[in-house]
């Protein structure tokens, strides 16, 4: 059936426009049928991409790996942690990998500054200015794990959690970028 509307290049106008209906069938067709098939796919998708909160994970293609734990014992009512390894990178695409492994939302922000990491400022809200931003893992909730890959010029680095309290409870370290 198909093979009927391959015909050569220089076949006039008319006849073309003669095929069109049957064209528009066929593709109607081929429509449904892809519509039909979407409809029976669905039920066997065990994909669970939309539960990542939306924030893409980047795979890394080179450049140095930063594996990163976030993580607190009772929230707001104890000391809080950051590890950062290695503590070294060369200039260029450093990609982070950050677990929470506390009780409540983490995350992480690379700031570019020569202050030592626990002699920020600190404002009325337990928060240090991000002025110096040079990109972060948004919040995401404890037990899961989040990437972030960014291209560092060299420099020293302070990585940071910047929710309220959290970096005065110990959520800071230094990164070193040669
Ligand atoms: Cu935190």
């Amino acid at each position: 059936m198909i093979v009927g509307y391959f015909r050569p290049a220089n076949i006039p106008s008319y006849r073309l426009a003669h095929d069109m209906p049957r064209i528009r069938t066929l593709a109607l067709m081929t429509l449904t049928t892809g519509l039909l098939l979407v409809g029976c796919s669905s039920d066997d998708k065990t994909d669970s991409s939309s539960s990542d909160g939306g924030v893409t994970v980047t795979e890394a293609t080179g450049g140095t790996k930063v594996d990163m734990v976030l993580s607190d014992t009772a929230g707001l009512d104890a000391p809080q942690t950051m590890t950062a390894e290695p503590l070294t990178a060369p200039a260029g695409k450093v990609t982070f990998t950050a677990k929470n492994t506390g009780t409540i939302e983490h995350e992480m922000v690379v700031l570019k500054t020569d202050t030592a990491p626990d002699q920020l400022a600190v404002d009325a809200e337990g928060k240090v200015s991000e002025d110096d931003s040079q990109g972060e893992i948004p919040e995401f909730p404890a037990g899961e794990t989040k990437s972030v890959t960014l291209d560092l010029k060299p420099g020293a680095y302070v990585l940071v959690c910047n929710i309220a309290k959290h970096y005065g409870l110990g959520m800071r370290t230094g990164l070193t970028v040669s």
